[in-house]
């Protein structure tokens, strides 16, 4: 980002350079330029890749005017900026959000179809980089969406993993996992930047000695090295601004090379170097629950270690000091994922820069901000000490350094003993281990969890005696999405007609969509509607024949649960009410149950037994019922395989209930929410994370809320939780519980299930048997106004019109003015 004085637009407009027009002859023009001279091939042997390819370098070539233009004029006003850490990200395919943010989405269609080809053709080509596991990657990335927009000067650091997340079949029933390829056929919106590069160091041991003036020096002598290099993918924002990815891929070190003067040497230079680059391999594909691997630390350091090392050399380019860096940067910590930034940034200060403790202290916790995304305890990240000893010993006497100089601080309040120890960086009860979200929480100026819900929880529970201490760094950013891949993008249709009625406005400003609630009672307007969610459902439905072959009718009432595969998410206890309808079919003859789509998706971490189980359960239930004739009519259940970014936006167009049902308390927000309801989508939840706002905006009467409350679950369970009471008192869920293990269900193999059964009728952790009477009735109010579709429409325009606040823009809008203190540079 150095900056100078030219202007960019002067390069582009020498007669010459690169035809980069916007027309649809400059698309056609450039687009046959690639087929021919970046891939050397002609239209008649070109495969539908070659296509993507050269369209995608086509739409590139005009990302990177804009970029490159962006780049300048953040150089130029010389702002504060943001650097966003994390350890994923999830941006979905580039190219048709790259085409609407151009605004070229219409000249491309044509110019294509003037060879015969057709775009939405094109798009379904490009293989997406998974490289987060759910909701945190997608956040992620939406806010890199946002921030561009906005044009906030920022960079966003994470890992390019070479494998993403695993990509899933379903076999038998059961979730099959195996390697996402996803760079196999080239990446065409990244570039390398070999020049920027950096060293990290891991394991050894430090040496302390002191020079002629008794200063303290302390040595890091590490047993190896390896390399990070910079590569870079645009994210533009809509219409003017964009903003850099950096992503780091692990390389060996050139002194590898070097090392190499003898042949047992080069062969053991050789493996080094397969070892080094390891680092960046793979994702961990654990989301709610932490891995505890050592590759996972090094993944972690390895990444902060680059990303803080590029910060520092842009700050020193600029020609300003270190002392200064926290006015000129502030760096979003994205979970506990990237939390030893706070000992590296003291290290590279104090030992590197040889700034005093106390200077370095002070940038340090002005420099970062901390997101927590869970509550689950299971989920906060602890890395043994001994693990740390052995891979970063500096960063560990660090980490006991920062330790005891808080523990003397707070000390000097009156915290009991208890407290103490319950808020030290260490936690030695058992074996010794830190606690990471304590380092972040420490070490930051702000942090902040992810929902109204979600934060106060944060204040009152897992971080309550930090937030004694120091009241003023918490707060709350309420989750975002960006609405223009999830409404403009994916939903053409709707996102048409509702221009066509407000103008388009809200493609910046999604506030605006309010407008749409007056005609929630325009009984032709919904007329529209209706039909634009009929349109989507066709497509959904053809997507599911494609992937599993079974054919829904697209007017059935389409009922969707996507998500991770987690037991606090209880996907299971969708399947109890699923159950509880074939039952009432069944058993009691029901007949004015209405047709109904069950659609589910979502990847289960592979070691995780239980969600694992529940994935079978799914495909179990659906086998059963879509193979009888008596119910299959009514019920469908049907489990998509390898949820991804992609194939959400298959799904959230074409969906009519979006089920939010996981336990008061532990969904710290939860995103799909937002998307769903964006689309159109009526909600059946319970008082969780977002929705509990959700509700607020678009009113009590336009949701569909069951279940315990947070306080309430926390009562009962203070009470003393007894499912196996629930079970025997309820004649109808007792009968659904059974099925569980009956012949029927598990085709003879009646154990399947027994651990699903066990585990309801003995703990129930996420009390689906205390909720399953309160969902089934919240169900059958769901029924009863899905059988008045003019009812139905107007509740969805409702939906749509109060949406404003949940879209990212409003996010980052938030986190600049509660957080960042940083502006927009003008556009
Ligand atoms: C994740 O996706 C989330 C939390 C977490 O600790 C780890 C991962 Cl990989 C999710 C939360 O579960 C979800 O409620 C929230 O909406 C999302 O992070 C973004 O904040």
């Amino acid at each position: 980002m150095n900056s100078h004085n030219k202007k960019t637009e002067h390069y582009f407009t020498k007669p010459g350079v690169a035809n980069i027009g916007l027309t649809k002859e400059d698309i056609k023009t450039s687009f046959l330029e690639k087929l021919f001279y970046s891939l050397g091939r002609i239209p008649v042997v070109a495969t539908k890749n070659d296509f993507y390819t050269s369209l995608a370098l086509t739409v590139r070539d005009r990302v990177f005017r804009k970029y490159v233009k962006s780049l300048e004029q953040y150089a130029e006003e010389d702002a504060r900026g943001v650097a966003y850490l994390s350890a994923e990200y999830l941006p979905g395919p580039h190219l048709g959000n790259n085409l609407l943010n151009l605004e070229i989405v219409e000249e491309t269609r044509e110019a294509l179809a003037e060879f015969n080809l057709d775009l939405d053709e094109l798009l379904k080509e490009e293989v997406e980089p998974g490289l987060g596991n759910g909701g945190l990657g997608r956040l992620a990335s939406c806010y890199m969406d946002s921030l561009a927009t906005l044009g906030i000067p920022s960079i966003a650091y994470g890992i390019r993993y070479e494998f993403g997340i695993f990509k899933q079949e379903i076999q038998d029933g059961w979730q099959v996992e195996s390697t996402d390829k996803w760079l196999q056929k080239g990446n065409t919106w990244e570039i390398v930047r070999p020049e920027i590069s950096f060293e990290v160091k891991f394991g050894g041991h430090t040496e302390h000695s002191r020079d002629g003036n008794y200063k303290l020096h302390i040595e890091w002598i590490p047993d190896s090295e390896i390399k990070g290099t910079a590569y870079d993918t645009p994210i533009l924002g809509y219409q003017s601004n964009s903003i850099t990815l950096r992503l780091w891929k692990a390389e060996a070190t050139e002194s590898f090379d070097f090392a190499a003067y003898n042949l047992g040497e080069y062969y053991r230079a050789v493996e080094k170097k397969m070892r080094s680059e390891n680092i960046t391999k793979v994702l961990y594909p654990n989301d709610e629950n932490l891995s505890g691997k050592e590759l996972r630390l090094k993944q972690q350091y390895f990444f902060v270690c680059c990303s803080l090392q590029d910060i520092i050399r842009l700050h020193l380019l600029q020609g300003r000091k270190l002392e200064t860096l926290h006015e000129k940067f502030t760096i979003q910590l994205n979970d506990t994922h990237p939390s030893i930034a706070v000992a590296e940034l003291m290290r590279l200060l104090l030992d590197v820069h040889q700034m005093g403790w106390e200077e370095a202290w002070k940038v340090t916790k002005s420099t970062f901000a901390y997101t927590n995304h869970t509550l689950l305890p299971e989920a906060l990240e602890k890395w043994p000490v001994n693990l740390l000893r052995n891979l970063l010993p500096r960063h560990l006497e660090l980490i006991y350094e920062i330790n005891s100089r808080f523990i003397t601080e707070i000390r000097e309040h009156d915290f009991t003993g208890e407290q103490i120890s319950r808020m030290s960086l260490i936690d030695d009860r058992g074996e010794p281990t830190i606690r990471m979200a304590h380092l972040a929480t420490v070490g930051s100026y702000k942090v902040n969890g992810v929902s109204a819900l979600h934060s106060g929880l944060l204040k009152e529970e897992v971080l309550k005696d930090f937030a004694q201490l120091w009241p003023e760094k918490f707060t709350n950013v309420t989750n975002g999405i960006t609405h223009r891949r999830f409404l403009a993008v994916s939903n053409p249709r709707l996102a048409g007609l509702i221009s066509e009625k407000i103008g388009k406005e809200w493609l910046t400003n999604l506030d605006k969509l309010k407008g749409l609630e007056s005609f929630a009672n325009d009984e032709y307007f919904r007329r529209k509607w209706m039909e634009v969610k009929l349109e989507n459902k066709k497509n959904l439905a053809a997507q599911i024949k494609e992937l599993t072959g079974i054919e829904i009718n697209p007017e059935m009432l389409i009922d969707v649960q996507v998500k991770r595969i987690h037991e606090y998410k209880r996907q299971h206890l969708k399947v109890l009410h699923i159950l509880s309808l074939y039952m009432q079919i069944k058993k009691d003859g029901q007949k004015d149950i209405p047709p109904t789509a069950f659609i589910f998706a979502g990847k289960a971490a592979p070691g995780y037994f239980m969600a694992k189980r529940i994935i079978k359960l799914i495909t179990a239930v659906g086998d059963f019922i879509n193979n009888d004739p008596e119910v299959n009519e009514t019920l469908k259940v049907i489990f998509l395989p390898n949820f991804s970014v992609k194939l959400a936006q298959h799904v959230y167009p074409g969906a009519d209930l979006s089920e939010q049902i996981s336990m008061a308390g532990k969904e710290a927000s939860g995103t799909g929410n937002m998307k769903f309801a964006l689309n159109g989508a009526l909600t059946v939840g319970t008082l969780d994370g977002a929705n509990v706002e959700i509700r607020e905006e678009v009113g009590e009467e336009n949701f569909f809320l069951f279940g315990l409350t947070t306080e309430e679950v926390a009562e009962r369970k203070k009470a003393g939780y007894h499912p196996y009471k629930i079970y025997s008192e309820n004649e109808k869920l007792k009968r659904v519980v059974d099925f569980l293990l009956s012949e029927e269900l598990t085709k003879g193999n009646t154990e399947l299930f027994r651990s699903i059964y066990d585990n309801l009728l003995n703990q129930d952790p996420y009390l689906l048997l205390q909720d399953y009477q309160s969902y089934v009735d919240q169900m059958e109010n769901v029924y009863e106004i899905w059988q008045d579709s003019q009812k139905w429409a107007q509740m969805s325009i409702i939906n749509v019109a109060n949406m404003g606040k949940f879209s990212s823009d409003r996010s980052i809008k938030d986190y600049c003015e509660k957080i960042w203190k940083v502006k927009a540079v003008k556009a």
